[in-house]
């Protein structure tokens, strides 16, 4: 099928042979895959990351382990993927290099809201092993200071009143496991990608606690018989840009309408705990299977998660774009580099085998890499979800072992500046998280004091807890920090914060950079 505009053939099954030498693709038999994977939550990053695990694996030795993804929300992914096979590219972009590989192990694209029943069906289909999920923090329905479902939802109140359609992730889970119950099929294992600690154990908690609503032997069973291993999932995939589709083109002679592009770097750590052991021998790919994904998801989440959400509030703010433009300034280089060093690695435990000092160090050549334009608005959505686990875990660890935390309450500070919802040239900020009402009445109702605006934030217990609001070395440190953001702006407030001497470094702290 030729692309009309650009009469560049389409990727498919059709035109695969018409990829530029060069262009990776697959050769293993398709057509033995079968649909033992379910992936919720289909978007660029799955698709950069688990959906590549498995291809290496078929690429490697063959098998039948095909992906079904599975939509929650839209359906361009299908509507762009489905002409093409649901074959598509993935780009690796290195600092100097670019490689394009065409991908063949997702087998077909369901959309829930349009057809809940036939993604139910795959689901709680006996050839469904594994499931899944990239849903995003706000995906979860829970109350991200508490870890608790949120049984207020209105898709959660939706999911328990029609069990034949759910809308949620926890809703699609628990009526599958339920049907599956019912037919004596055993269980899937469920397996979260999505950065929130302990991830498996938050969803295994909702999941019970949803299923509880409904039926307690229900619960009873999937607490007995499901695995929920946690994970520590990691690439760096931007959205898409401008420019990606023809990029792509010109790599391998097709017209693909949903690459992916990606950083070289990939890492998965997973718990190996499936269902009697049944699961893609991923290793082969290189995923690492550890005992407790805990202290690998902790670093993760706190020194990669937590500096990306830093530098979207205030490099934002600032006015750069991305994470390279930001760290690409001196001055946010060195905050990035103590922030790492001074508040987040003196409380980290270390995960067996990495050294955390060269953890910093390679997470900032990964930023450094001008091939990846990772938009800082892109990260900086949905801040209530992800401030908690990225940012106040680190705050509340700090103040535990009573050492400052200046730096990251300057980022926690920074979140509150950016959903005002104005920058520093008064220019709209487009403030995208599920919360986004509440904080805005609660930032309107608070008036015009800076302390008045941080207090009324720091209220928000799905957010803050019931702890920080009434800790004062949190509160004066974030409002200090507001204060300062408000009235130098962002860059200046980050260098005063970043040239203050540390009286509680460690003098053995290692230098970051
Ligand atoms: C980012 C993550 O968008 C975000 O919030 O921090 O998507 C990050 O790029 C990935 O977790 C990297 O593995």
């Amino acid at each position: 099928m030729a692309d009309s505009k650009t009469s560049i053939p389409r990727l498919s099954l059709a035109t695969l042979g018409l990829a530029r030498v060069g262009t990776a693709g697959f050769s293993y038999d398709r057509r033995r895959l079968r649909p033992r994977v379910v992936h919720l939550g289909l978007g660029a990053f799955f698709r950069a990351h688990g959906a590549l695990f498995t291809e290496d694996v078929l690429a490697d030795q063959g098998g039948d382990w095909g992906v079904t993804g599975a939509s929650l929300r839209r359906p361009d992914q299908r509507n762009r993927l489905t002409p093409q096979d649901c074959l598509y590219t993935t780009v690796e972009n290195g600092s100097n290099s670019q490689k394009a590989r065409i991908v063949g192990c997702l087998l077909n694209v369901l959309v829930g809201p349009e057809n809940p029943a036939a993604l139910l069906d795959r689901l709680s289909d006996g050839e469904t092993a594994i499931v899944t999920l990239t849903v995003t923090e706000k995906g979860y329905c829970h109350d991200p200071a508490s870890g608790r479902l949120n049984a207020d939802h209105p898709e959660i109140r939706h999911d328990l009143e029609h069990p034949d359609a759910p809308q949620s992730a926890v809703g699609l889970v628990t009526s599958a496991l339920a049907r599956r119950n019912a037919a004596g099929l055993p269980p899937f294992t469920v397996a979260t990608c999505d950065n929130l600690p302990s991830n498996g154990v938050l969803l295994a908690q909702l999941v019970y606690e949803f299923a509880s609503l409904r039926d307690d032997a229900l619960a009873a069973w999937i607490e007995r018989t499901v695995p929920f291993p946690s994970s520590m999932v990691d690439r760096i995939v931007p959205a898409e840009a401008p420019g990606d589709l023809s990029a792509v083109e010109r790599l391998t002679g097709l017209h693909d309408a949903a690459p992916v592009m990606h950083e070289p770097f990939r890492q998965w750590v997973l718990e190996d705990r499936f269902v009697d052991g049944v699961r893609p021998p991923w290793e082969r790919a290189g995923v690492q299977f550890v005992s407790d994904v805990g202290p690998f998801e902790r670093a993760k989440l706190r020194m990669l998660n937590g500096s990306h959400s830093a530098l979207a509030y205030l490099g934002s703010l600032a006015g750069y774009e991305t994470i390279f433009d930001a760290v690409s300034d001196e001055l946010f280089a060195r905050f990035i580099k103590r922030f790492w060093r001074d508040e987040v690695i003196p409380i980290l435990p270390a995960p067996p085998g990495l050294d955390l000092g060269q953890y910093a160090d390679q997470l900032f050549e990964r930023y450094r890499n001008p091939a990846i334009r990772h938009r800082l608005r892109q990260i900086a959505m949905d801040g209530s979800q992800k401030v908690p686990p990225r940012l106040l875990s680190t705050v509340r660890d700090n103040l535990k072992q009573k050492r400052a935390f200046k730096l990251v309450a300057l980022a926690v500070a920074g979140w509150m500046r950016y959903i005002s919802g104005t920058d520093e040239t008064g220019a709209a900020i487009d403030v995208r998280d599920p919360l986004a009402v509440c904080l805005r009445e609660r930032i309107d109702s608070a008036g015009t004091d800076p302390a008045a605006q941080v207090r009324a934030l720091a209220t928000v217990e799905a957010v803050f807890g019931k702890d920080l609001p009434g800790n004062e070395a949190f509160m004066t440190a974030v409002t200090e920090a507001y204060e300062a953001l408000r009235r130098a702006g962002a860059r200046q407030a980050t260098a005063t914060w970043v040239e203050a001497g540390d009286p509680h470094l460690s003098p053995g702290a290692r230098n970051g950079g």
